[in-house]
């Protein structure tokens, strides 16, 4: 007998014995999850893209290809709405639909980089790397909602005026029931959009705003800039103060007279120390306990791209260092997300200082996440059933 007898087991048999211990992988659990999403609705796809787009040629084996793409393949492809949502041409309709993807090309609004009117055009482009299908979530947008894009409000060489566009855009979809996402765009769409969500709602609504500026102040160079929404968003009497949490906030570029109005208003400011400090975790849950109080009927959620580290969005008005990381930042949209939300902005993404898409990759990538994680929690879906 050899010292190793006494060794017990070796690592391959103890591993053998213990073989369920790879169901603690959450990449294994995803991976059995998938068996148990359909197909349907993108067996259907397939079908109308053959049917629409022809028959391929003979020669082409794999028979679900068509003649003129129809259907999400090729990535380079095919003509880009937001994830290769059906554009919507008749927006009365748009109450057919659990989600509508509304574009809002306006940069009016930007105090030093423009270039946020061809945010909506740059996350459209990109995202159509997207499937239907995310990995984590173990989520199929196609299969579980009906999403569309209703394409761009006409905005107008003029602030207040472009407001009251948006404000009536974003008024029509909520009224239908449809979750409004809005892809900015420069960060003063806050206020008309928060301004059409807490009109039509009538009751208390709630606000989760990422950023690493405040956005608080009154006016900016005697306008309502980008640095303003929260202050007018925060006027609206069903919109209080009290219930907007700020998270992400830090650096060099936050103006003092939004500080003040952090005491004067008393809303929740959440430094991005606080992310380091407590965790994102601890973070979500605070943001959430605030900005559901006193009765909150819904909660708004206004994610700027800026809220990520500045290494990770090039492509932005005013990039500020140390920001979140991508994970992190995704980790908090998801247990936000998974409470509900009644409607989405993804603003600040600027394609003119972009490298290689990646900041409107990310912005595409929040709203995905954000939508799987409500599929997921049970929060959004085929109209809500
Ligand atoms: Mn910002």
């Amino acid at each position: 007998m050899g010292f190793f007898d006494n060794h017990g087991l070796s690592y391959r048999q103890k591993k053998a014995l213990e073989s369920e211990r790879t169901t603690d992988l959450l990449g294994i659990e995803q991976a059995e999850k998938e068996a148990k999403i359909p197909e349907v609705e993108n067996q259907k796809i397939l079908r109308r893209s053959v049917e629409y787009g022809l028959e391929a040629a003979p020669s082409i084996g794999d028979r679900t290809i068509s003649t003129f793409t129809r259907e999400p393949r090729p990535a380079y492809a095919g003509i880009p709405t937001f994830l290769r949502s059906p554009f919507l041409e008749d927006v009365r309709r748009v109450g057919e639909y659990d989600v509508a993807f509304i574009g809002v090309p306006f940069d009016i609004g930007t105090t030093y980089r423009a270039g946020a009117r061809f945010g909506p055009e740059a996350m459209r482009r990109i995202s159509k790397l997207y499937t239907s299908y995310s990995y984590e979530k173990g989520v199929d947008l196609a299969e579980s909602l009906n999403m569309c894009d209703v394409g761009d409000v006409f905005t107008i060489a003029n602030i207040e005026k472009s407001f009251d566009q948006i404000y009536k855009a974003v008024s029509h979809v909520f009224a239908q029931g449809t979750l409004p996402v809005m892809l900015g765009g420069d960060h003063a769409i806050g206020y008309p959009c928060v301004r059409a969500i807490a009109d039509v709602l009538g009751e208390k609504v709630g606000i989760i705003h990422m950023d690493r500026h405040l956005d608080l102040q009154e006016t900016d160079m005697d306008e309502r800039m980008h640095t303003t929404p929260w202050f007018h968003a925060t006027n609206i009497p069903n919109a209080p103060p009290e219930n907007l949490v700020q998270v992400g906030i830090g650096g060099w570029q936050v103006p003092r007279e939004s500080v003040q109005n952090v005491r004067k208003l008393n809303t929740t400011a959440i430094s991005i120390f606080d992310i380091e400090r407590l965790g994102v975790e601890k973070v979500a849950e605070i943001a959430l306990e605030k900005a559901w109080q006193g009765g909150a009927k819904a909660v708004y959620l206004s994610v700027d791209i800026d809220s990520f580290d500045a290494g990770f969005v090039p492509g932005t008005g005013w990039p500020e260092p140390g920001g979140f990381l991508p994970r992190e930042g995704l980790k908090f949209l998801d247990l936000v997300a998974r409470e509900g939300i009644c409607g989405m902005e993804l603003v600040e993404v600027s394609p003119p200082y972009d490298v290689s898409d990646q900041t409107a990759l990310l912005g595409t990538r929040c709203i995905a996440d954000v939508l799987a994680s409500m599929v997921d929690a049970g929060k959004l879906g085929k109209k809500f059933t």
